[in-house]
């Protein structure tokens, strides 16, 4: 098995098989679906006429909060009043998953704001209590994530919460220290997010920083879901990395050379939640060159969408998933399940994923002369033929640890090529 990035907690005696196992859904799965979703959708990056996305350039709309330098009660009674998402259908949002290609989903529970997206009891700051919509989107999201069958984890943003542990933007970055009734609190509700809802498989923690109660916060999903994989960001505990994979910083292509399993989070465009105002929407063949790039470096990707405050998706979202679907599902054979290119480098024409004795080139950037060449591989070649099409097999033209696949008879239509290749048994 690959190398492990992360640490064990020191207290959980789970071997190293008993690891591997309980990642490899995980690791075959490749591509999930991020969203965040919160009371921020409402203003939609923008608080009294002024757009922060412009005002703040990187940051992000789900940061309102703190960018227009709002305290919890004047953030809250404005805006859940107005959260009212009628449009919300957990079915179309698992559909629009699937139909992408997407193995799992991740939304938030908590974000920063501290507002609780499923009906808590350890607070009335939660969708139940404070907004007129009368129903629990985790636990919709969850049944019908089981239902048709896609994995289910939240997003818990457990060190900064700025009702909680209240901040400005001048002063984000010196955090007091947590007070134990936060800590409590924050234990409370991961027990009950894990015991409310049992179909949770991810806990996807962000920002995490080295504090002793990070070990807690582990312990906890360790005694309440022992399958369920914890995100690289919790962060530290004395020292101890914690987490059971690398999460990769936002929006980062990962580097060449991972060891361990590894994720990277991107956007479908700038901002998280969701903007009004944010056009930089990614074309579905920039999404797929930077998703083949994190599977050539054997990571998986989850792509953000942040819903409209109404429960819909915006058509840029709904588009985009449904054209990376087309692709995906006549590809899928090379990027589930597969393994990192054995190369430390791209190619001009595009990057590889393998599995076993078989290499997928993933032909990014298809060459005039329909020539794809490998050079410094020592193992044979052996026949060449394109995914989607077993039937078309493809020339190849062999050298000294070298081989030209001839694409030229691919009929030219999709985003990305990918071209199997059986090598020789090494
Ligand atoms: O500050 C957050 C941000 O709002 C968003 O949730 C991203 C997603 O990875 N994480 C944090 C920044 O790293």
């Amino acid at each position: 098995g690959p190398m492990r990035a992360s640490q064990r907690v020191a207290e959980n005696a789970e071997s190293e098989d008993a690891y591997h196992a309980r990642m490899q859904w995980w690791d075959d799965a490749r591509f999930g679906l991020f969203i965040h979703w919160g009371l921020y959708a409402v203003a939609g990056g923008e608080w009294q006429g002024v757009d922060h996305g412009k005002e703040h350039g990187k940051a992000s709309a789900e940061w309102v909060m703190l960018q227009a330098n709002l305290d919890a009660e004047t953030y809250g009674s404005a805006l859940a009043p107005q959260f009212n998402p009628v449009e919300f259908d957990a079915a179309k949002w698992v559909s629009h998953a699937l139909g992408a290609g997407m193995k799992y989903m991740v939304i938030t529970a908590k974000h920063h704001d501290g507002f609780s997206m499923y009906g808590s009891e350890h607070t009335e700051y939660d969708i139940i209590d404070a907004t007129p919509f009368t129903r629990d989107p985790i636990k919709e999201l969850a049944q019908e994530c089981k239902k048709q069958g896609l994995r289910f984890g939240v997003y818990y943003s457990h060190r900064i919460d700025w009702k909680r542990r209240p901040t400005t933007w001048e002063t984000r970055s010196k955090m007091p220290k947590a007070s134990p009734e936060y800590i409590d609190f924050t234990k409370r509700q991961l027990t009950e997010l894990l015991t409310k809802y049992p179909e949770i498989e991810i806990l996807w923690f962000d920002l995490g920083k080295d504090e002793p109660q990070n070990r807690d916060y582990v312990e906890i999903v360790r005694q309440h879901a022992p399958d369920c994989i914890v995100a690289g960001r919790i962060g530290k505990a004395n020292g101890d990395i914690l987490g059971d994979y690398l999460s990769l910083g936002d929006r980062r292509i990962p580097p060449r050379s991972l060891k361990g399993y590894a994720e990277t989070c991107m956007t479908i465009r700038l901002n998280w939640g969701y903007d009004r105002n944010d056009e930089n929407w990614k074309s579905p063949k920039m999404l797929l060159d930077m998703f083949v790039l994190t599977a050539a470096r054997g990571a998986n990707m989850i792509l953000n969408v942040g819903p409209r405050p109404d429960g819909e998706w915006t058509d840029e979202e709904i588009h985009g998933l449904e054209s990376l679907g087309k692709w995906m599902r006549r590809n899928g054979e090379a990027f589930h399940g597969t393994k990192a290119s054995p190369f430390n480098w791209d190619f001009h024409w595009g990057t590889i994923t393998t599995r076993d004795n078989t290499l997928y080139l993933h032909v990014m950037n298809r060459p005039a002369n329909g020539r794809i060449e490998v050079t410094g591989l020592q193992s044979k070649p052996l026949k060449a033929s394109l995914v989607g099409d077993a039937a078309l097999n493809l020339w190849i033209d062999t050298g000294e640890n070298s081989f030209a696949v001839d694409m030229a008879p691919v009929k030219k239509g999709q985003l990305i090529d990918v071209i199997r290749v059986e090598i020789e048994e090494q």
